[in-house]
């Protein structure tokens, strides 16, 4: 993070802001939905990254689609959380970028989502980019630039 330190925003690259895949909780595209709800309570998350086997990144998945997905007539069915697979409920049509991606290209996807998912060129997963990780660096420039004045 800190080579992000004193930089135009111009000159930040996705990769520079990147929370790399190790240190991020995903689920498998083939877990039941228990598991899925398991990492996410866990975790603490609202949503993570789903992937398949081979590591390739293919959507995300969050607690609200879960629990819609059990939503009953007149209650949560949570019985459903063991037959039903994250590939049924996840969301596949997700915004990602890849690490040489400018970071306005960052900045213009988390305006709509809390985080966008980082892949290569063959579809590997290589780690989020955070609302919170944009903020920070916009926020480092204003001082930056108000220090520089
Ligand atoms: P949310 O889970 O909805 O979290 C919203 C914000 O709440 C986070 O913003 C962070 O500031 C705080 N927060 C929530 N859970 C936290 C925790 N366990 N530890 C520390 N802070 C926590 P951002 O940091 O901008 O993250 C935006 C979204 O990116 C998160 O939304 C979550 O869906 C995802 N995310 C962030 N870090 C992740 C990680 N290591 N693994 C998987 N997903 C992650």
């Amino acid at each position: 993070m800190s080579m992000t330190h004193s930089r135009a925003l111009t000159d930040i690259l996705i990769a520079d802001l990147m929370i790399p895949s190790e240190k991020v909780a995903h689920v498998q595209i083939n877990n039941p939905l228990e598991h899925a709800l398991l990492v996410l309570v866990k975790s603490g998350y609202s949503a993570v990254p789903v992937l398949d086997a081979s590591y390739k990144l293919v959507g995300t998945i969050g607690k609200t689609a879960i629990l819609n997905q059990t939503l009953g007539m007149e209650r949560f069915e949570i019985e459903k959380l063991s037959s039903i697979r994250v590939d049924e409920v996840m969301h596949r049509d997700i915004p990602s970028l890849a690490k040489e991606d400018p970071f306005l290209a960052g900045l213009k996807t988390v305006i709509n989502y809390p985080f966008v998912c980082v892949a290569d060129e063959s579809g590997y997963f290589d780690g989020i980019v955070t609302r919170r990780t944009i903020l920070k660096a916009v926020k480092r420039n204003i001082y930056t630039e108000n220090v520089s004045q």
